[in-house]
C-alpha cells in the first residue's frame, strides 16, 4: 500500500462529510447480522466505523468477523455526521479495509489488572487514552519549561552519565564495570551542572536521566528517574531559585491547563490549577512546630521531614494560603549535602528548601557554597574525601560566580498534578529493584 495519508480521529468532526481514511487499532466489534460496527481508535480519539452485510459475506465482512481486538487496521470510507451515533456524532462507512498489525486474540491485561501485571505489558497499557494523555501532558509540559528557559537566556546541557565518582552520597550508587576499572551511574547531574557557572555560562538546565540503587518500593522512588534540573549563576540566596522555579512551574501549568485542561478533567476528573505565586514559604523547623499543632509529631532522630509530615505540611498551606504548592526551607546542614551554602552566621542551617506539591517533595533546591576553602571544609565534615573530589573542587579554584539550582523529578511532577497512586503510571518504562523488563 502507498504511504498512508491518514486522518487522525480528533479532526473528522470539523471535517465534511466524504471520503476519508483512519487508522488505529480495534478496540470494539459488533458483528451483527445486518450489520457489522468496529470502533477504532487512534492516538487522538475513537470512532464508529460501520459497514451494511452484503448478501453473503464478502472478503470485507469475513475479515471484520475475523478480528481480533486490538488488531491495527487502515480504513478507507464515507464519513458522515450524524447526530444519532452516540460515539461524537460521526461515522464512517467502511469502502475499504485492511488489517495491517493482527494482534493475539487474548489480551493479557485487563482494567483490573494490578499495576505490575500492566507494566508486564506497558505497550498495551499505553493505549488506554488515560496513559496517552499523561505522555501528552508532559511534552506540553516539558516544552513550555523549555520555552520559558530559552526565553530566559538559559543554556540547554547534556552531563554525562557516566562518572568516575558518586554525584550525590556514596549510598544508592550504581557501580558499572569500565573497561579495567570501575564507573558510576549519575545520580544527578549536580556537579557538572555546576561546572556550567565557572564555565560561564550563566544559567543552565537539562532533563535528563538519574540513577539511584535505591532498594524501596515506595509509589515515589524509581532506579532509574528523569530529573529536571537548573543551575543559575549571580544568586543572592535560595530566594533567587525559589523565585526561578516557582515562574517556571506557572509557565509550566499554564500550558497544560490551556491545552489539556478539557481532557484533563473528562479523564481524571481534576481541575488543573495554574499556582499563585509567590507559594508559602516556611522554614522547616517552623513547619515541624506547625505539624506537631496538627498533632503529628515527626517521628525522626534528625531534622528532616518525613512523608506523612510532608502531607500534613501541604495541608496547611492549602488550608491557610489556598496553595497545592509550598516551599520547605533552611533545612539543617546536617541532612543536607556538602555542597549547599550555610546560614552567613549559623552554620547550623543551609540555604536549600524542598518544594511540596500535593503532600509529597518534588524538588530540592539551593544555593552552593562557591568558596572552595568553606566547601573542601564541609566537605570533610561529611567524610568525604577531598582528594576524590579534586575535580570537582578544581572548578572553584580559578574563579566561580555565586550560583545556585535545583532539581526536580518529571515523574513525581505529573503523578501529583494528576493525583495517581505512584510514578510507575506516569512513567514511561518504570525501573525499579525488581523490574529491568520490557
Ligand atoms: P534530590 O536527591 O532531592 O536532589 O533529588 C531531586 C528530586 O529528584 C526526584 N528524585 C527521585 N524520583 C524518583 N525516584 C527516585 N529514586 C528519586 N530520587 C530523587 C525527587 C527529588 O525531589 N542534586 C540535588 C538537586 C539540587 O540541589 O539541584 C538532588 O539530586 O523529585
Amino acid at each position: 500500500m502507498s504511504t498512508v495519508t491518514r486522518t487522525l480521529i480528533k479532526h473528522l468532526s470539523a471535517h465534511d462529510d466524504g471520503t476519508v481514511t483512519v487508522a488505529g487499532w480495534v478496540e470494539t466489534v459488533r458483528d451483527q447480522k445486518k450489520v457489522q460496527f468496529v470502533i477504532l481508535r487512534d492516538e487522538s480519539g475513537s470512532v464508529q466505523l460501520v459497514r451494511r452485510r452484503p448478501e453473503t459475506d464478502d472478503a470485507i465482512a469475513t475479515s471484520i468477523s475475523e478480528l481480533t481486538l486490538g488488531s491495527f487496521v487502515q480504513v478507507t470510507g464515507e464519513l458522515k455526521h450524524d447526530e444519532r451515533v452516540k460515539l461524537g456524532g460521526i461515522e464512517v462507512a467502511i469502502e475499504e479495509f485492511e488489517v495491517v498489525g493482527k494482534a493475539l486474540p487474548e489480551n493479557p491485561i485487563a482494567e483490573d489488572s494490578s499495576i505490575d501485571k500492566r507494566l508486564d505489558w506497558r505497550f498495551l497499557d499505553l493505549r488506554r487514552p488515560e496513559q496517552n494523555l499523561v505522555f501528552r501532558i508532559q511534552t506540553t509540559f516539558l516544552h513550555a519549561l523549555r520555552t520559558w528557559w530559552v526565553e530566559h537566556d538559559f543554556v540547554e546541557i547534556h552531563t554525562p552519565k557516566l562518572m568516575a565518582s558518586a554525584s550525590e552520597s556514596r549510598a544508592e550508587l550504581f557501580e558499572v564495570d569500565y573497561f579495567e576499572g570501575k564507573a558510576y551511574l549519575a545520580q544527578s547531574p549536580q556537579f557538572f551542572k555546576q561546572m556550567a557557572q565557572p564555565a560561564g555560562f550563566g544559567s543552565v538546565f537539562e532533563v535528563a536521566p538519574a540513577f539511584r540503587a535505591d532498594p524501596s518500593f515506595t509509589s515515589r522512588h524509581a532506579t532509574e528517574f528523569i530529573s529536571v534540573d537548573a543551575e543559575m549563576s549571580w544568586v543572592d540566596s535560595h530566594e533567587d531559585v525559589m523565585k526561578m522555579h516557582e515562574e517556571l512551574l506557572v509557565a509550566g501549568f499554564t500550558a497544560v491547563k490551556e491545552k489539556h485542561g478539557e481532557e484533563i478533567k473528562a479523564l481524571f476528573d481534576i481541575d488543573i490549577e495554574v499556582p499563585a505565586t509567590p507559594f508559602p514559604r516556611v522554614p522547616l523547623a517552623e513547619a515541624k512546630k506547625i505539624v506537631a499543632e496538627r498533632g503529628y509529631i515527626v517521628p525522626r532522630a534528625d531534622d528532616d521531614m518525613d512523608p506523612e509530615g510532608e502531607r500534613q505540611i501541604a495541608a496547611w498551606a492549602k488550608e491557610t494560603h489556598g496553595s497545592e504548592f509550598v516551599f520547605l526551607t533552611d533545612y539543617a546542614s546536617s541532612i543536607r549535602p556538602f555542597y549547599h551554602r550555610r546560614h552567613d552566621g549559623d552554620a547550623s542551617l543551609t540555604n536549600s528548601y524542598d518544594l511540596i506539591f500535593n503532600g509529597t517533595e518534588i524538588s530540592t533546591g539551593a544555593q552552593r557554597e562557591h568558596r572552595v576553602d568553606v566547601l573542601v571544609e564541609q566537605a570533610k565534615e561529611k567524610g568525604l574525601d577531598p582528594e576524590e573530589l579534586d575535580f570537582y573542587l578544581d572548578f572553584f579554584r580559578y574563579g566561580v560566580p555565586p550560583h545556585g539550582g535545583f532539581g526536580m523529578g518529571l515523574a513525581r511532577v505529573l503523578m501529583l498534578m494528576l493525583h495517581l497512586p505512584s510514578i510507575r503510571e506516569t512513567t514511561y518504562l518504570f525501573r525499579g529493584p525488581n523490574r529491568l523488563l520490557p
